[in-house]
């Protein structure tokens, strides 16, 4: 491994293209080398100004020479031929969440992980990194309101793609609630519940959206989660904790809201994912890099998530 990591960006939408801005600018010890997406014209766009070669089979990508470790935001159906790519390459991969689009193959995935004997897998869990949740987490861990009885979680995005149907929300966003619950309870989830509501006019026909998610937790702790992504409003992802001496609120954008305006009170709410966990991203990068600089990954894996809601020991019920 040479000192600075050579990383390799595929698939680069919004997320990849993020990270390959933030490489160079906002975090220490890597530069990306490589550049694949299934549209050439993208791949260069975000290529050619940094210099980076770009190669349109990911296989080769991966096994490139001048690649040590790799950034995975490709769509979710082609994670699980990437990841395990990396792995049998034996080089770090922050996979974008989800890590495949099945519990069984994710689980499948983590064996082998666990087979080849080193921890390569960082799954893009970035809420972790939020200094907002990660303070949650602490009061909740130190005691400060007494044991979690109720988790209350809004997740809402202001517009989605056609194709982001009712899988999607459960596999794309819920699947964010499901890493914070089990990050901020500190346990696993038991169950899962989902209600199907009345959807906007406008959306894509057959789509469930808003949805209602329930978790109930191995203590009894209970999670409710509203799912809209459609609200042509703007990103909020608010999570309350409802404790037996107390309760706690996160995410009401105070760092870009409160001003006052001709008497009355508001401001800007934030508009997407991107400017609210910037700086989650960019920490989980500087994690993942340093790790990568070491051969290894840390952070949120391929045993974080929803692949534990189904599988052995220990198998959740499914309900609703
Ligand atoms: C998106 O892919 C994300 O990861 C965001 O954090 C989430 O809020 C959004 O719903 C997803 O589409």
């Amino acid at each position: 491994m040479t000192a600075e990591v050579r990383v390799d960006g595929l698939g680069v939408g919004t997320m990849c293209s993020f990270h390959v801005d933030s490489l160079p600018r906002r975090v220490r010890g890597a530069r990306v080398t490589v550049v694949g997406d299934f549209s050439d014209e993208q791949a260069h766009r975000v290529a050619d100004p940094i210099e980076a070669r770009v190669v349109g089979d990911p296989a080769a990508a991966i096994g490139a020479d001048d690649v040590d470790a790799v950034v995975i935001a490709s769509p979710g159906s082609a994670h699980e031929e990437q990841v395990l790519a990396c792995l049998e390459a034996g080089k770090p991969v922050l996979c974008e969440k989800p890590l495949t689009t099945e519990a069984a193959t994710a689980a499948a995935v983590h064996r082998r992980e666990i087979e080849l004997g080193r921890r390569l897998i960082q799954v893009g869990f970035m809420r972790r990194f939020d200094h907002e949740y990660a303070a949650l987490r602490e009061m909740i861990a130190g005691g400060a309101l007494g044991a979690p009885l109720m988790l209350h979680c809004t997740h809402r995005n202001p517009a989605v793609p056609e194709f982001f149907d009712s899988e999607y929300m459960i596999r794309d966003s819920v699947v964010h609630e499901a890493d914070s619950a089990r990050f901020l309870l500190g346990e696993e989830i038991a169950a899962v519940s989902v209600v199907r509501g009345r959807p906007p006019s406008g959306a894509p026909a057959g789509v469930s959206d808003p949805m209602l998610v329930l978790f109930e937790a191995e203590s009894g702790a209970l999670v409710t989660i509203e799912i809209f992504v459609r609200t042509g409003i703007a990103y909020e992802v608010r999570t309350e904790v409802v404790a037996e001496r107390g309760s706690a609120l996160i995410g009401l954008d105070q760092n870009v809201v409160t001003k006052r305006v001709g008497g009355t009170w508001g401001g800007t709410s934030t508009p997407d994912f991107v400017a609210r966990f910037g700086q989650a991203y960019d920490d989980q990068m500087q994690l993942w890099v340093d790790a990568a600089t070491r051969g290894i990954a840390t952070g949120g894996g391929a045993g974080d998530g929803p692949r534990r809601w189904e599988g052995a020991a220990g198998a959740p019920r499914r309900r609703g």
